[in-house]
């Protein structure tokens, strides 16, 4: 019995990896894209668990996707490959959408010639919920996406589902909402938070000079948990007796961009004042540590996101263990070191 799991350079699909290493007895083929410039091997992760395998695969190309697929013939395919960062999704929509959209049709198809009875599970967002028109959102919300990001994952969800429904396939999309953690890319708000705090923070110790952080919306408000809580929950939609449901994965609260700086301000134990414009300034030397910066604004924003993860708590058993606060000073506390 065997998995396939894309994106393990990235966040989720590492963890993932790890989770199923440590959980399971299944084979696991972790897939990264071939790069000219790295030699990376598969010493590189999990060096020393024989059940895993490493493997290059570029979703889009789908002679590549089906070649992997005929080769592992897997019993699960885990996909969290993706262009993954919503502010760059308007410079590369085209990127974008052929690996967010036409790289899950690539998959679809291989695994409903070759393997249909494989469980696939393809990365939902919350994203896709955009616009939205109320709070908490659920399983229910309509799709009102806000960015060609959010509408790539919209467009293959109805892929994901019209395969479903066509051939009987066991093939979902969950909706999960904003999850972070030490392996977080360093673009993402969260992780440039904690890793330039940290950064100023050791500065600010040995008396050198510091840049500040530059951010963009300050207003805008998520719903953040930690990562290792979701591959749990990603797994359990896998394992659903019956025709297979979708599920919301949140932490159910909401916090500000600002909220995580000042948070990331208190764990990291610098004094700090505001002034006009949410600039930030070091209450005895003045320092400028965090100002805005309207070049991070986005073409269009998602005010808010904040998700309601009953269905998954009672019926799929999963619950979120991390608190804000905690994942802050979790990442905060990895950057310092
Ligand atoms: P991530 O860190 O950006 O990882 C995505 C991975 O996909 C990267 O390692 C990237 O490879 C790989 N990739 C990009 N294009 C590819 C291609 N054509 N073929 C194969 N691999 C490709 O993202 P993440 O935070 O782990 O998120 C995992 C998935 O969940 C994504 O689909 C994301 O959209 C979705 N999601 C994430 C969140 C969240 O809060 N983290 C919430 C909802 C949904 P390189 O390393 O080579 O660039
Ligand atoms: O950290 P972000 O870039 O994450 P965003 O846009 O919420 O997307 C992440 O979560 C989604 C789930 O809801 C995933 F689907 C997606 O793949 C990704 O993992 O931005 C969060 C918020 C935004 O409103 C953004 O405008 O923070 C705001 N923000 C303010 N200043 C900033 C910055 N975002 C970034 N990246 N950098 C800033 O300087």
């Amino acid at each position: 019995m065997s998995v396939i799991i894309t994106g393990i350079n990235g966040q989720d699909g590492y963890l993932m990896c790890k989770y199923l290493l440590e959980q399971t007895s299944l084979m696991v083929y972790g897939t990264i894209r071939y790069r000219t410039t790295e030699s990376t091997t598969m010493k590189d992760y999990f060096p020393d668990n024989p059940r895993f395998n490493m493997l290059h695969l570029d979703i889009t190309d789908n002679v590549n996707v089906l070649n992997v697929i005929k080769k592992v013939k897997p019993r699960y395919f885990i996909n969290f490959a993706a262009q993954s960062f919503v502010g760059k999704s308007w410079d590369i929509p085209h990127v974008t959408w052929t690996v967010n959209t036409m790289g899950v049709v690539n998959i679809l198809d291989a695994l409903k010639n070759e393997c249909p009875h494989c469980r696939f599970y393809n990365a939902g967002t919350s994203e896709e919920f955009g616009d939205v028109l109320y709070s908490p959102q659920n399983e229910e919300h309509p799709l009102r996406p806000q960015s060609p990001y959010a509408a790539s994952k919209c467009a293959a969800r109805h892929a994901v589902r019209v395969y479903r429904e066509s051939h009987g396939m066991y093939a979902i999309q969950g909706w999960l909402f904003n999850h972070e953690g030490v392996r977080r890319g360093k673009d993402f708000v969260t992780r440039k938070i904690t890793r330039t705090i940290a950064s100023i923070k050791k500065k600010m110790e040995k008396g050198e000079r510091f840049e500040p952080l530059e951010l963009g919306n300050m207003n805008a408000k998520r719903d953040w948990s930690d990562a290792e809580d979701f591959v749990d929950g990603v797994w359990k939609m896998l394992h659903q007796d019956g025709p297979p449901d979708e599920y919301v994965l949140s932490s159910g609260t909401m916090y500000s961009v600002r909220d995580f700086l000042e948070e990331c301000l208190r764990v990291a134990d610098i004094p700090w004042s505001k002034c006009e414009n949410d600039t930030y300034v070091h209450t005895t030397t003045g320092e400028v540590i965090s100002r805005v910066n309207p070049d991070y604004y986005r073409p269009a924003e998602v005010r808010q996101l904040m998700g309601d993860n009953k269905n998954a708590r009672l019926e799929l058993d999963w619950t979120p263990t991390t608190e804000f606060s905690t994942l802050v000073r979790k990442m905060f506390e990895h950057d310092y070191l």
